[in-house]
């Protein structure tokens, strides 16, 4: 038990330490590292991106789009696949259409959740 006596202030020394490194680099995030902090922001709060609609298959309820930069997934503008949200936001869209819409990353999938026909 005497050794255990000894222990327990080095611990509370060690996590005390833990604690201040904690804060130290938090305040190096928000004051030089804004970029970063946007970037994990926007996942929450996803923009819409460009595209135009190249294939609309609702039995399977899927659209091809050929988009441009999607930022909030990190993906570099492409013609891709996506499953969608919901089978009914197919219905507004057909083949060539303009489109703004929204693309988030659902358990390895990219799937559209927002899709709007820019006019
Ligand atoms: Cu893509």
């Amino acid at each position: 038990m005497k050794s255990l006596n000894k222990l327990i202030p080095m611990t509370v020394f060690a996590l005390a330490s833990v604690a201040s490194t904690g804060v130290v680099a938090q305040a190096t995030m928000s004051g030089g590292n804004m970029g970063d902090m946007k970037m994990q922001h926007s996942a929450e709060a996803v923009e819409m991106s460009d595209g135009q609609v190249r294939k609309v298959d609702k039995k399977a309820g899927k659209i091809t789009i050929k988009h441009g930069a999607i930022k909030n997934l990190d993906m570099p503008p492409m013609t891709m696949v996506y499953r969608v949200k919901d089978a009914a936001l197919l219905d507004h869209v057909q083949k060539d259409d303009k489109v703004k819409f929204k693309a988030e990353m659902d358990g390895g999938a990219t799937v559209v959740t927002e899709i709007e026909v820019v006019k």
